[in-house]
This record gives C-alpha cells, structure tokens and sequence, in this order.
C-alpha cells in the first residue's frame, strides 16, 4: 500500500526526466527509490571539493566539468547537484560558462546554488534552463526574498539549510545563525519550497557518514522533501540513509566519495532504486 508520504516523494521524484518504460522508475507501486544526486562543487571553473567548506581546504579533482557531470550521467544519476562556490563566497554568481556549457551538455535536471541573492539572478538562471535553485544565505538574511521566490517560482526553489553543530550558517558557511534548520524549514513550509537540503557541514567532504539523526528529525518535522548531504563515504551509508525514505527523505548528494572513488555511483543508485 502507498502511503501519502510515499506517493509525495514518487511524484517529486518522477517529474524528471520521464521515466522510460521498463525502468525501475517507472510508475509500479510500491517502489521505494531514493536519489542519489551526484555533486559538483564549481570554484575559478573547475570541480573541487572542500573539507566542511574550507576555502583553504580545497582539493581540485577536474579542469573539465561538462566531462565530469557527462561521466556521473552515464553512470545513471537522475539529478545533478551543481554549487557555484565563488558565487557563495562573494554573495553573486561566477562560473556562469561552466553552468552554462553544463546545461547544454546534459539532459538530466540540474539543481544549483550559490550566490543566488536576487529574484532577478533566480530568473535569469530559471531561464537558462536549470531545473531547481537552492537558496542558503536569503533564507536567513532575506526571509521576505525567499518566500517570494518560492511563489513565484513554484516546485523550482529549493532551500538550502546547512548546519554548523546545529544552526546555520550562511555567506559560504562563514557566518552562523542562531537558527536551526528545523526552525526555518517550518517557518517557510507554508511557501511550498520544492525541497529541503540538509547539510551537516561537520560531515561535508569529510566522508564521515551521514546525519541520519538530524536528517530524519527534520525530515519528520515538515512535509517538504528532504535530500541529505555530508558525509557519505561507502555504500554502507547509502543503505543506511535508505530506511529514511519512508520519513520523506528523498534524496542524497554524495562528492567527494564519488571522485575518490569509494563509492561507485552506478551500484549506489542500483541499491537505491530496490523495492
Ligand atoms: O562549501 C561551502 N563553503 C558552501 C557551500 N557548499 N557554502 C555555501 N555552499 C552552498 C550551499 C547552498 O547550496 O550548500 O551554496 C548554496 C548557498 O549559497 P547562498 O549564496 O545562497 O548562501
């Protein structure tokens, strides 16, 4: 039997792309499917990766995204999950040809943020053909610009509540809130963003393993989607994250552990997508 909770996380899951006939995301019942979301992170135009947002921490692991976001398309992602870094550290966005050259190359949906401040750069990005945007630093700074966004933009804003031992933080991760991300999520559910992203940023790009305490908590709490992020090392952390799927957390954004290769997309998602 579905469950409401089920079937909300179904039909968000599904909208993109049209599943195939025969796929396994096709519309059978009963499925429980998580998304693995494959990361790249853009500073100066190349894909790197931070330790818990470091900007000193900074390991450069390709000079060629369209290449890298090509090989985790192949490998089955459904979804990309795109940060533009500079854009976060400077409060505007940068890279803006490699997110280009990124939605021309590939046809899986695209999620982005960073820098993301204005309803204008939200449109223009919108109109680039990017499928979600994530808001971090309105969210807390902005409240007003972020409701708005997620009315005037309906299923295509997603928030984006990163933690620092409980609260959030914001500019890059360089400031923290006094809030927690399960206090903003229900202060803004009422606007319908698309999603929740829950990142433990002790866990970001150290591949310590997920949050499945705090990720479930807020996963609980509200009736948005959730998609988990931070820390995910090996396949055991994917198995783990799944038995969430039924609170409605519908996702995880896994990086680091796919450039260095301790976890393998292609098997992650095959677990993920068992009924
Ligand atoms: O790693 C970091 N220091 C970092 C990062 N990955 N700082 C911000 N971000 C991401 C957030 C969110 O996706 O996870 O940038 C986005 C938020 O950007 P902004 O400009 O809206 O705060």
């Amino acid at each position: 039997m579905l469950n409401p909770r089920t079937s909300r996380t179904f039909s968000f899951q599904v909208k993109y792309p049209a599943p195939e006939i025969g796929s396994p995301v096709g519309f059978g019942l009963n499925l429980l499917i998580m998304l693995i979301i494959p990361a790249i992170d853009l500073r100066g135009g190349q894909c790197v990766r931070l330790r818990q947002g470091r900007a000193e921490e900074m390991t450069v692991f390709s000079d060629d995204p369209v290449a890298t976001g090509l090989k985790w398309q192949a490998a089955g992602a459904r979804w990309l999950h795109l940060v533009d870094l500079d854009g976060a550290f400077s409060g505007s966005p940068k890279n803006l040809e490699a997110i280009r050259k990124l939605r021309q190359a590939l046809n899986i949906p695209i999620e982005l943020g960073g820098g993301l401040r204005t309803l204008d750069t939200i449109k223009a990005y919108l109109d680039l053909g990017l499928d979600r945007l994530i808001l971090g630093t309105v969210v807390l700074k902005d409240p007003d610009l972020a409701k708005r966004a997620c009315a005037e933009f309906p299923g295509k804003i997603a928030l984006g509540l990163d933690a620092k031992d409980g609260l959030l933080a914001v500019e890059g991760w360089t400031e923290t809130s006094r809030k927690t991300a399960l206090e903003v999520a229900q202060a803004l559910e009422p606007f319908k963003p698309a999603a929740l992203i829950y990142t433990d940023i002790s866990r970001d790009g150290v591949k310590r393993g997920v949050n499945i305490g705090a990720t479930r908590a807020l996963a609980e709490a509200v009736e948005i989607p959730v998609i988990a992020s931070g820390g995910v090392s090996t396949i055991a952390d994917i198995e783990a994250l799944l038995p969430l799927e039924a609170v409605g957390v519908v996702g995880v954004i896994t990086g680091r552990a796919l450039y260095d290769g301790s976890l393998d997309l292609a098997e992650a998602i095959k677990l993920a997508q068992k009924d």
